[in-house]
């Protein structure tokens, strides 16, 4: 097979990690001719492009050496590598990319008084990953019943098909419109970047190796929000001590208030109300967060 010289990156075609997927490769600068209702997207500036398929596709076209690298939910990714055989074995995580959360949970009936695993002994348990449940079922010694089913998996009580289920939970919504109730958490998951274990030893592996070097910059800054407020110098200690992450802050003088201090610093994560709220109690006023648009250390 004649050696392919351009990268090429599965994703989601038409789902939840469409578009934030594609936001993220457009912001490590690769950009793509809009060709979205096709399978293949050329890239405009880089010699990467773009494969759009289902998600569950992905692992393998990864695997067969179709694609290089992909986005894919760690519970797509994490059932390939349990179900697929010796190929799935050379596919690794290489990044997680901090949207599409959810968790692989079994969730049980929710009249039924679930205190401990032990009670899944027997049952009949429905879902879209058997092998994620198997090898959980495996490592606590219970011997359940895996019904796999390829969707609505959270109407199977219901029809009496099985007694549980395991399936990905968000919000919990579906759960309770369903008369269920998360009882194990099996998996917590968000979308990845996979790829295979070695990097390709030719100018591809060079692309990658750019590639993750943009996306680390990328999430980086994405996380990281800018910290503006005004202190009185008595308070000072008090505030940098409240600071999330405890960043090393600069301190700039207030014109006409010798007792003032501005205060900037850089916070590796979201600045949540609550720790404004806490900061501000311990002395701090005039208080921004701002976005990060871009950083280069
Ligand atoms: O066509 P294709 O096969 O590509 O799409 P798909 O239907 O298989 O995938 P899609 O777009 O639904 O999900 C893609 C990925 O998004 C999943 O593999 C997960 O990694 C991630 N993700 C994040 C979710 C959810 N959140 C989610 N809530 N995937 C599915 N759900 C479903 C879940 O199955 C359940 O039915 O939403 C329901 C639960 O949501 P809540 O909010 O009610 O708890
Ligand atoms: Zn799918």
């Amino acid at each position: 097979m004649k050696t392919r010289d351009r990268l090429r990156i599965a994703m989601q075609k038409s789902g939840r990690l469409t578009e934030p997927a594609l936001d993220l490769l457009n912001r490590c600068g690769l950009t793509f001719r809009q060709s979205r209702d096709k399978l293949f997207c050329f890239g405009e500036g880089e010699p990467v492009d773009l494969l759009l398929v289902r998600d569950d596709d992905i692992p393998g076209l990864i695997a067969q050496g179709v694609c290089d690298l992909g986005i894919v939910g760690r519970n797509v990714l994490s059932e390939y590598r349990l179900t697929a055989g010796r190929e799935a074995e050379e596919l690794a995580e290489w990044r997680a990319l901090g949207f599409g959360r959810c968790r692989l949970s079994i969730a049980v009936p929710q009249e039924l008084d679930y205190r401990e695993a032990a009670q899944l002994q027997g049952q009949r348990i429905a879902t879209s990953y058997p092998g994620l449940l198997g090898e959980w079922l495996r490592e606590r010694g219970i011997d359940a019943g895996v019904v796999t089913l390829a969707g609505s998996v959270e109407i199977a009580p219901r029809l009496g098909t099985a007694d549980a289920i395991c399936d990905l939970v968000q919000s919990g919504g579906t759960l309770v419109a369903n008369q269920l109730r998360e009882a194990e958490v099996l998996l917590e998951s968000e979308a990845v970047l996979a790829g295979a274990k070695a990097l390709p030893s030719d100018e591809r592996g060079d692309m990658i190796e750019l590639l993750l070097k943009r996306l680390d910059g990328v999430i980086q800054v994405r996380e990281s929000r800018l910290l503006l407020l005004q202190t009185s110098r008595h308070a000072l200690e008090a505030v940098i001590r409240l600071l999330p992450g405890g960043p090393q802050p600069t301190l700039l003088p207030v014109a006409g208030q010798p007792d003032q201090l501005m205060l900037q610093a850089l916070c590796a994560g979201e600045v949540s109300w609550r720790q404004l709220e806490e900061i501000k109690k311990a002395g701090a006023r005039e208080m921004f967060v701002l976005p990060v648009e871009k950083m280069l250390a």
